[in-house]
């Protein structure tokens, strides 16, 4: 497993990646803000003014880190567990707490934007990631297409079905799995009995790398590399980053009646902004000052995501009944008739 920066935070000889200073900044405040979005999104739900919600708290170096070095070009299908992903692609907080708050409208991307609306059904993602990397391959552009997923993502069909297509017809496509060790209540013991998750690549004909996701640097670095590479054509990489869900499932689990405190305790050691910042406080890039500044102006960007999301629509009644089919069929045309308070006559 690639790992550059160790729990303490001293790097690696010969494998740190050039970053300027300007940009190390950046990385660190996304990690920062990343993480104060996801606190107050939880706190959010929990006083009625979310909808159910997935945290993200631990998985801030795998979405950021995956996301660093994209280009306005390139593609990106990720999941629902991907808060750091979307903020450093530019998306809007605001849009993504709107949605979050129960309105589908949060999820349509800005123009401009080479974001897909984030995937629900677990590894559906993956296989609109290998259609868009095959689009991009027949028009002969020099992009890569991302796919971001968890672990339990790679027991579905789709998971399967898209690597072995993207093996054989050598997409630019970089799936980067974040293996969290659980799948809501299935810890990653019973998902596979594969040792490592980054091997499966190996049965697709393509490169697979296991990296410590806890870890910003190689999280980079290897994300790098295989965009690189699938933009020159060099077909697709499997990205395995291993990490940890600190928090529960969504705001609708508990973790305490799966799994054990002291393995949550453990995780908590290998925290990925805590690791990053000692590095930072080695090279004289990080003190007190510098951080109260990041802090204040993560909080101060999250409030004004909250006050805008607010400002804005409700969902419409209607939007829960109106894109299950094309076409509302009559019973659904009699509930929502029953819910605006005007039942239909004979309906059901
Ligand atoms: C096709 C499908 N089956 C089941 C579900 C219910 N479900 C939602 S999240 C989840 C587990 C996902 O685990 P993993 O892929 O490891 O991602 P994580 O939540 O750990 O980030 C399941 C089973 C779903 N959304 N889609
Ligand atoms: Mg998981």
């Amino acid at each position: 497993m690639l790992q550059i920066l160790n729990e303490e935070g001293r790097v690696r000889e010969g494998l740190e990646p050039a970053l300027a200073p300007d940009d190390l900044r950046r990385i660190y405040a996304l990690l920062v803000t990343t993480r104060a979005a996801d606190g107050k999104a939880i706190k959010l739900q929990r006083q009625g003014r979310f909808g159910t919600y997935a945290s993200n708290l631990g998985h801030e170096a795998c979405q950021v880190g995956t996301a660093f070095f994209l280009r306005k070009e390139d593609w990106i299908f990720p999941y629902f567990r991907d808060l750091g992903l979307y903020l450093t692609a530019g998306y809007p907080l605001a849009l993504y707490f709107h949605y979050w708050m129960g309105n589908e409208a949060g999820l349509k991307t800005p123009e401009g934007l080479n974001l897909f609306s984030f995937a629900i059904p677990v590894a559906s993602q993956i296989l609109h990631a290998v259609g868009a990397g095959m689009a991009a391959r027949y028009k002969k552009m020099p992009l890569a297409v991302v796919a971001t997923f968890g672990d339990g993502a790679t027991s579905e069909g789709d998971f399967h079905e898209g690597l072995n297509y993207a093996g054989v017809f050598k997409s630019p496509n970089v799936f980067v799995c974040y293996n969290n060790q659980w799948a809501i209540s299935t810890p990653r013991a019973k998902q596979t009995a594969s040792e490592t998750i980054s091997q499966k690549a190996s049965a697709y004909g393509f490169n697979g790398v296991s990296v410590d996701g806890n870890d910003i640097l190689a999280v980079l670095s290897a994300v790098r590399d295989a965009l690189d590479k699938a933009r020159a054509g060099g077909g697709p990489t499997l990205i395995e980053a291993v990490t940890y869900r600190m928090g529960h499932h969504t705001t609708s689990d508990d973790a305490t009646k799966y799994r054990a405190e002291d393995e949550v305790k453990a995780w908590e050691a290998k925290d990925p902004l805590r690791r990053f910042q000692r590095y930072l406080a080695g090279k004289g890039i990080w003190d007190e000052a510098f951080e109260k500044a990041v802090q204040n102006k993560a909080d101060d960007d999250v409030e004004k995501a909250v006050a805008e999301a607010e400002s804005r629509p409700s969902a419409a009644l209607e939007d829960v009944f109106a894109h299950t089919y094309a076409a509302m069929t009559p019973q659904l045309e009699d509930q929502l008739a029953e819910l605006r308070g005007t039942p239909r006559e004979g309906g059901r």
